[in-house]
């Protein structure tokens, strides 16, 4: 089952204690408090809503008001340190003020946020991640508050189950344009409800308009900004436990993101898309038409800037010294440690550091050498608007995760880690026919079930956040109407044959692959391998004999469904509805996007199914029997290892110099489909 059962956890939550009991121990307020699920529910809806004005909710208030953070050490896991020191900062007059914007990638606004991170990671009850949490939101910015309170719900023990609300209707101003937001507060002003239709930036006369659709697709952006909270580049396993393949899936997510993006552009008729590189023009420009809710318009790019060295930030040179350290350590097969030690990265596992070292994260072996590629690129590009300061811009689009996707630059640049990761990839062997073996498994047949076809919808999104409100007043509805990619449901229906005499764990993996790139050149094997997106999967056993699998479209492990409104996580946890939402992470692609646009008169794929040996791939037992949160395949499980060992992309990460390998083997086969567009389903 893909989503999360909230109802058996509002019974457990009433029939234990607390959760996880081992590391709550010690503290319980008011004689022994405890908070069922749908109370945490009911918190962290309001402490979301309405950020940017004090809480109005009574319960909270009080919360807020009086108390005090340091007076009872004993309810944080690190003995108050934490608690400690952002309550010095506090008093110090050093934090940031409200009432203005947050960039992540500021260093500075970036330790402020992670102070309360390390306050709320630290409590060992729900009693003190409530109260700590009214009482911050009172004193820190407001941007600063919504990124601690998100991961530390994503990431905290004590708020297991806790459905975070979709971020496009907490923080609307980052998920949609500011011709959206000025009409929500015009009917606002005249107390008028509204809904507003949204329109991607741009008009025809640039081409990177007809891709729009997907870097500012709002399911999009949530993905990428949630996989970076499940995923931080600042995360230490000191917090609490280790990032399973971080650095991996670092590499995977943007490489799937990447080639899902060229998959929409040829299905637009465009080029796949090339890579930015430090001492070229960026040819492309970019008018973001996306406002701050304070601080003003996001800065837009005219076509045809070169690089500039940013103040204070980065030179261009020194981007380049970074790469090509980098790419030492490719040619060399290994990466240099701290301690001068080499680390080898010619194995299924040098992918992973290499991610590490890239983004880079805090788990790379050596950040004052290999730098932090990756994440200063985000600010270079972000800053090309103004790169000595001189126009006092804000940061640009490219620094938020939410909204990094929305510049065509963002992929560009995304290519170009990607190419580096390829340049790796492409030095390790091939695999041979033992590496895809799978002794007495044949697949007869991969096919689909239903028309492969999308189509452009309508959805509602909830604009009530992006407006200030006065209390006592009423609320008015305010709507933003978006059209988003959708397609008819669909499964994947496979035939395996099983010659063994016992029954067999299987991993199913499925990918689709463009045929021919814009010029109408089929691509080879060889050529094509890097183009392929990955659409599931999966985990079954085969019985003795000929299996019939069916897989459902909306089961993908690599996508996820809506995430619940806003509204209707308010009407569960004030009573108001019945109706039990079900979600367990916005981190995956959309389902709704599983499928590429597509073409008029169909667009061709090869669809490939390798089913692999599931005793030797699976890490968890009864993998079978477990989707492992829904989103694995790019996502992972929280706090749980990686359920696949295999490297991600198997087998289609390598280099393919003989083909015949793959058309020999048994257990791997693919037809060609083709994805139909139309305006009607
Ligand atoms: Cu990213």
């Amino acid at each position: 089952m893909k989503v999360f059962v909230l109802l058996a956890l509002v019974a457990a939550a009433t029939a234990w204690p607390s959760f996880g009991s081992d590391s709550l121990q010690g503290y319980q307020s008011d004689a022994g408090t405890t908070f069922s699920l749908k109370q945490k529910q009911h918190h962290v809806n309001t402490l979301l809503w309405k950020i940017y004005d004090h809480l109005h909710d009574a319960e909270l208030k009080e919360m807020a008001d009086t108390f005090d953070p340091e007076a009872d050490t004993s309810i944080y896991s690190d003995g108050g340190d934490a608690v400690h020191h952002l309550v010095q900062e506090d008093k110090d007059h050093r934090l940031l003020e409200q009432h203005h914007w947050f960039s992540l990638f500021n260093t500075r606004q970036r330790e402020e946020a992670l102070m309360l991170f390390d306050v709320l990671i630290h409590c060992t009850s729900w009693d003190c991640f409530v109260h700590n949490a009214a009482y911050w939101r009172e004193h820190i910015n407001e941007g600063e508050f919504v990124y601690a309170l998100y991961t530390a719900v994503i990431h905290s023990k004590v708020a297991e189950g806790v459905i975070l609300p979709p971020l496009y209707e907490v923080t609307p101003h980052m998920f949609t344009n500011s011709e959206v937001i000025m009409e929500a507060y015009a009917a606002k002003m005249k107390n008028t409800p509204g809904k507003f239709n949204m329109a991607f930036t741009g008009t025809k006369k640039n081409h990177e308009q007809r891709v729009a659709y997907f870097g500012e697709d709002i399911g999009v952006n949530t993905h990428h900004v949630t996989w970076h909270m499940d995923f931080p580049f600042w995360w230490q396993d000191s917090y609490g436990h280790h990032l399973d393949r971080k650095g991996e899936l670092f590499f995977w997510v943007h490489h799937q993101l990447t080639a899902r993006f060229n998959s929409e552009r040829l299905s637009n008729w465009l080029d796949t898309v090339g890579e930015l590189h430090w001492e070229e023009t960026i040819v492309e420009g970019f008018a973001p038409h996306t406002m701050y809710k304070y601080g003003g318009e996001f800065p837009p790019r005219p076509d045809n800037v070169h690089f500039e060295d940013v103040d204070g930030v980065a030179r261009v040179r020194d981007m380049l010294i970074m790469e090509s350290r980098i790419r030492d350590a490719i040619a060399h097969g290994y990466i240099t440690a701290k301690d001068g030690s080499h680390i080898s990265i010619m194995d299924e596992e040098g992918i992973d550091k290499l991610g590490d070292i890239i983004e880079s994260s805090m788990y790379s072996p050596n950040i004052q050498y290999y730098g932090q590629l990756h994440n200063l690129a985000h600010v270079m590009l972000g800053r090309q608007g103004d790169p000595h300061g001189k126009y006092n811009m804000t940061p640009g689009v490219m620094e938020h995760f939410e909204t990094a996707t929305r510049d065509p630059s963002f992929f560009r640049l995304h290519k170009y880690m990607d190419n580096i990761f390829k340049e790796h990839k492409d030095t390790l062997t091939p695999y041979t026919k033992e590496d895809l073996e799978f002794a007495g498994v044949s697949v007869e047949e991969i096919k689909v079930d239903g028309e492969l076809k999308t189509f452009f919808e309508k959805y509602e999104f909830d604009l009530r956040n992006a407006v200030d409100s006065a209390e006592g007043i009423e609320e008015v509805e305010l709507k933003a109407i978006v059209p988003r990619l959708n397609h008819n449901d669909f499964s994947f229906v496979a035939d395996v044959n099983n010659n063994n005499d016992a029954e067999k764990l299987a991993t199913f993996r499925i990918y689709m692959c463009p045929q021919f790139d814009n010029n109408g050149q089929e691509y080879t094997f060889d050529s094509g391998h890097w183009h392929c997106i990955e659409m599931d999967k999966f985990w079954k056993k085969l019985s003795p004999g000929s299996n019939h699998i069916v897989r459902k479209s909306s089961e993908s492990s690599v996508t996820v469904p809506d995430v619940p409104h806003f509204q209707s996580l308010i009407d569960y946890a004030d009573g108001k509805s019945e109706e039990v939402p079900e979600h367990y992470s916005a981190c995956g692609i959309p389902n709704r996007m599983l499928l590429p646009k597509g073409k008029e008169n169909g667009m061709e794929f090869a669809l490939i199914l390798a089913v692999t040996d599931g005793e030797y791939d699976a890490t968890h037992d009864h993998a079978a029997e477990s989707e492992h949160g829904g989103s694995h395949a790019h996502c992972g499980t929280h706090g749980e290892v990686y359920p696949d060992k295999r490297p991600m992309g198997f087998p289609l990460d390598r280099r393919i110099p003989d083909r015949r390998i793959y058309d020999q083997a048994p257990n791997f086969k693919y037809s060609i489909v083709k994805v139909f567009h139309g305006e009607e389903h």
